[in-house]
């Protein structure tokens, strides 16, 4: 299996509720390693892009909002099949359908307010990385 990149998001309702470290224990307990991460209240415009494929969705203005309204964590994590790995850790986007054990089963508030966001493809990775690390 490919050593691959994926762009994870420690969302607000998480990072208010002190779940920082917990969540990233997740992902290290896997092997997965950090290879870049930082911690902002971030700009709407760049909100605005990450989400860009929503635009026209109902909930579009809402997780908007949401994502804007206090600090969040964004880190790159690496390793083997990391993209799925990651997204098998965080579990479904709804909470309520989440497998048992996942992040979003354990923390995840609602479907807006879901703890944990990570890339769902390789082009969406590199799409990702470049908009949230633009040094890289
Ligand atoms: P995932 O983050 O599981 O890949 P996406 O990409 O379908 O899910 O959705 C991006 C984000 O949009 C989700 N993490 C969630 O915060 C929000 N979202 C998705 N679907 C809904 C919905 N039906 N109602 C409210 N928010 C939603």
């Amino acid at each position: 299996m490919a050593v691959e990149k994926s762009l994870v998001i420690i969302k607000p309702d998480a990072v208010e509720r002190n779940l920082v470290g917990k969540i990233l224990e997740v992902y290290e307990n896997e092997g997965l390693k950090i290879s870049k991460m930082k911690m902002e209240k971030v700009e709407k415009k760049i909100a605005e892009k990450h989400y860009e494929e929503h635009k026209n969705k109902v909930f579009y203005e809402e997780l908007i909002k949401y994502i804007t309204r206090s600090p969040l964590v964004v880190l790159v994590l690496e390793g083997k099949d990391a993209i799925n790995k990651v997204r098998a850790l965080n579990g479904n986007t709804n909470p309520e359908n989440a497998q048992f054990g996942t992040i979003r089963k354990r923390f995840a508030l609602s479907k807006t307010e879901n703890s944990v966001h990570s890339s769902d493809c390789v082009e969406s990775a590199n799409r990702e990385i470049v908009l949230w690390f633009p040094s890289l």
